[in-house]
């Protein structure tokens, strides 16, 4: 039988061919290893159509979205290319005569990544690429249920002449996943995915001293005040909501509006959302697809009566799709709940749907309380045409990111991209914050005096 998923010694091959590599990967000049990417980059850029429509074929979303996921990866690889000739350090005067003090950032070794099946191309190039430009060889495990793409993506890593051994990839589930955070040669571990999972990773890699890069839930707010442009606002949770299907870490799940305009809000944004065309991404016509599995599907489901027992109001939707076309997928209906209670369980816990949970708020106070009084800490919203408000919230909000007049998804691959509490361990992706996961510094003294100098504390 043909075996679909690596075994558990596939996994220790792809480690130690990794650790081969790593001998001499280490010691090509960065600018050396970022030429490849650029070509890698320029490949991907070629080849983004195919690639979108190969990734839509697997994970539904639309093609619109897909070939924005490629454009992400294509933006992530020239970017941290870049890097290759800069990767700064620091030079700093020595308190001492004729010494040279500097710092340096230095690979790592192997790294594990792991990655989840709703940005398929995106997100291992967030991962993969500063590991490479840093010097790290990559242990690469994407999810089960997007092997294409991530095939497209290293095989592009490949063809730009990345040396045998440098980028390994495994398939399977978290079999493979526990060996790449216990191995000891692994000596980083990169994991986007839900908070639950993050968990075993980090406990399993707590014994090996590794580093733990985690990108986990999210539960985001956008916050409509009352002197909000109202259009713009409906326009954002929609894309924000609704985007994706619901599918993003980032997605704004839940919104809270100020009572003078909740009303107006309400009946527009069910409005658009009703209107939405649920199908086959590839069709060009469809604004949102399914979801990703039966599975994601049944959670959707769940949470939808889950709302309903808490009291809270189906405005929009509420049921899953069957019948013709719907057959052949997992759809469900683009659903809005409002009078939504801050306490409820649609209002706190991470759905991953096409579900979006209207609340109330009399204040931008109220609003903040409500933003910020839940587990996760990613992305968040204020829709103000004060700008004494945007800067309150912006500063209040504990998340690691923040749009003014803007939906909460939509992060740009330069800046640094994460989040606080059960979102995140404290670490940031993308952005140069990247090269902080997968480097580390190291302080040099070059004493050119010709005797012992004591360093100044041990003279006094
Ligand atoms: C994710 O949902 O896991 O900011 C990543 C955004 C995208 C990335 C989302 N650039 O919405």
């Amino acid at each position: 039988m043909m075996r679909l998923e690596s075994s558990p010694e596939d996994a220790g091959r792809a480690i130690a061919a990794a650790e081969r590599a790593y001998a001499t990967w280490r010691l090509v000049p960065a600018p050396k290893r970022a030429e490849l990417l650029f070509r890698a980059a320029q490949l991907i850029a070629e080849r983004k159509e195919t690639f979108a429509r190969d990734m839509t074929r697997e994970m539904g979303k639309v093609l619109e979205e897909t070939r924005g996921d490629v454009q992400e990866a294509i933006d992530m690889t020239f970017f941290m290319a870049g890097e290759g000739r800069r990767l700064y350090g620091q030079t700093v005067p020595s308190e001492l005569r004729d010494k040279f003090a500097m710092s340096v950032r230095q690979p790592l070794g192997v790294c594990g990544i792991i990655t989840p099946w709703n940005f398929p191309m995106a997100i291992p190039s967030w991962k993969i690429i500063p590991a490479l430009v840093c010097g790290n060889t990559v242990v690469f495990k994407p999810s089960s249920l997007t092997p294409l793409s991530a095939i497209n993506f290293v095989k592009v890593l490949e063809e730009a002449g990345v040396p045998a051994g440098v980028v390994n990839m495994v398939t399977g589930g978290p079999e493979v996943g526990e060996i790449l955070c216990k191995h000891d040669a692994v000596k980083v571990v990169s994991f986007t995915g839900s908070t639950t999972v993050g968990r075993i990773v980090n406990q399993n890699a707590a014994p090996t001293f590794k580093k733990v890069h985690l990108e986990m839930g999210g539960k985001n707010i956008v916050m409509i005040m009352d002197d909000a442009q109202l259009e713009l606002a409906v326009e954002g949770c929609v894309w924000g909501g609704f985007g994706t299907t619901g599918q993003r870490c980032t997605a704004a799940s839940r919104v809270v509006v100020h009572e003078r305009v909740y009303d107006e809000f309400l009946s527009e944004f069910s409005r658009r959302v009703r209107a939405l065309r649920v199908g086959d991404g590839a069709d060009d016509r469809v604004q949102m697809g399914p979801s990703i599995s039966e599975s994601q599907l049944q959670t959707v489901m769940k949470y939808v009566e889950i709302g309903k027992e808490e009291g809270a109001k189906v405005v929009v939707g509420g049921k899953r799709l069957t019948g013709g076309a719907y057959a052949r997928g997992w759809f469900h209906e683009p659903t809005i709940f409002a009078e939504v209670s801050p306490s409820m369980r649609i209002a706190r816990e991470e759905i991953f749907g096409p579900v979006v949970s209207v609340m109330r708020c009399r204040s931008l106070d109220e609003a903040i309380a409500i933003g910020n009084d839940v587990a996760y800490g990613l992305s968040a919203s204020i829709y103000t045409r004060d700008i004494n408000k945007a800067f309150t919230a912006m500063r209040d909000l504990y998340t690691g990111i923040f749009y003014v007049n803007a939906p909460t998804i939509g992060a740009e691959v330069h800046l640094p991209f994460g989040g606080t509490k059960a979102t995140g361990n404290g670490h940031r992706e993308a952005g140069i914050a990247a090269l902080d996961v997968f480097s580390e510094w190291k302080s040099i003294y070059v004493d050119f005096s010709g005797k012992l100098q004591r360093a100044q504390i041990d003279t006094e």
